[in-house]
């Protein structure tokens, strides 16, 4: 195997310090800033996800590729650089990661990609908005997220608001468990629904507290090699209102459908439609979701680094 220094993977001076000091750090993804979110809300809500995990106690690990480095700790001007427009910053599943260090390229990480690089690095808890998922049309498009996979083989805790609300819910349900995946609701037996705090489907299992999750996930990691979705509903005074939620996910349904959209541009065009369709009160939600999911990692991260 070839040594760390030969591979560029650049660890920012206080997320090293942290891993060393064996304090709680909780990595943050960067698709949601640059393919997720519209401007000027995503660098905003990526601040505000910082704050969040530093208010749990813990030290905020964002992460993303620069000109081919893996970087783990990015700063909010190395954030602004990748979430540039002109950069072109592409999406990097875990399968993408090597060919954009090859190339140089600008790349921002999803779930898949953020754990890959984030175990790697020894971070073992990550937030973010809604996890990806198989698709409503999954039979004959074959579309299910990298993110289930990867979930299935890297022992990392992922705050979510359960999946984007534009997925097959049950069937996502079913991969998890077949993967092997952990799915724990936060203070809730129902699966979070994305925009909304229930998705209608219920879970077997539920934490009443970060420490009852970290001692969950300590506990999960002696026995499993796969991956705990901790799931974190939106506040039901934040999510979206339920008639509202339907009309824009048929919407955004049909408009992915009638420009025949595939592959990686799936989800971005859903989200787009979705922050279309509501006049931006969609984007709303899913600023409140994932800060507040930031905050929970942080507060789980802490718990788990006092176990040590
Ligand atoms: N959560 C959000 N917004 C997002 C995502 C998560 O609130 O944009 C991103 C994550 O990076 C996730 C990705 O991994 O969407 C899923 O993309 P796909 O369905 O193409 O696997
Ligand atoms: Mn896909």
């Amino acid at each position: 195997m070839k040594k760390t220094e030969e591979i560029p993977f650049v660890v920012s001076e206080e997320v090293a310090t942290a891993i060393r000091e064996g304090r709680g750090v909780v990595a943050l993804e960067t698709t949601i800033v640059v393919h997720g979110l519209p401007a000027p809300a995503n660098l905003e809500v990526a601040l505000q996800c910082d704050q969040a995990v530093r208010s749990g106690g813990s030290i905020p690990a964002t992460i993303g590729v620069l000109n081919g480095k893996v970087i783990v700790g990015l700063s909010m001007k190395e954030l602004e650089q990748l979430a540039e427009p002109s950069r072109n910053a592409s999406k990097l599943s875990t399968r993408d990661i090597g060919i954009a260090i090859a190339k140089s390229l600008d790349g921002a990480t999803t779930v898949a990609g953020t754990i890959a690089i984030a175990n790697r690095a020894g971070i073992s808890v990550m937030a973010t908005g809604g996890l990806g998922g198989v698709h409503r049309d999954a039979q004959t498009s074959f579309d299910e997220s990298a993110d289930l996979t990867a979930l299935s083989r890297t022992p990392v805790l992922v705050v979510a608001s359960g999946v984007k609300s534009i997925l097959d819910i049950p069937a996502t349900l079913e991969r998890l468990d077949s993967l092997g995946v952990a799915v724990i609701g936060y203070r809730t037996n129902k699966f979070p629904g994305f925009y909304r705090s229930d998705s209608g489907y219920s879970l077997d299992w539920s934490v009443q507290s970060a420490d009852e999750a970290a001692a969950a996930f300590a506990a999960h990691r002696i026995f499993s090699s796969s991956g705990f979705l901790l799931a974190n509903p939106v506040e039901t005074s934040k999510q979206l209102d339920g008639e509202l939620h339907n009309r824009a996910l048929a919407s955004a349904l049909a408009k992915a459908e009638e420009i025949g959209v595939t592959g990686k541009d799936v989800t971005p065009v859903l989200l787009a439609e979705f922050a279309s369709f509501t006049s931006g009160a969609s984007v709303q939600v899913n600023r409140d979701l994932v800060v507040s999911n930031a905050a929970l990692g942080g507060h789980v991260a802490t718990s788990l680094a006092s176990r040590k």
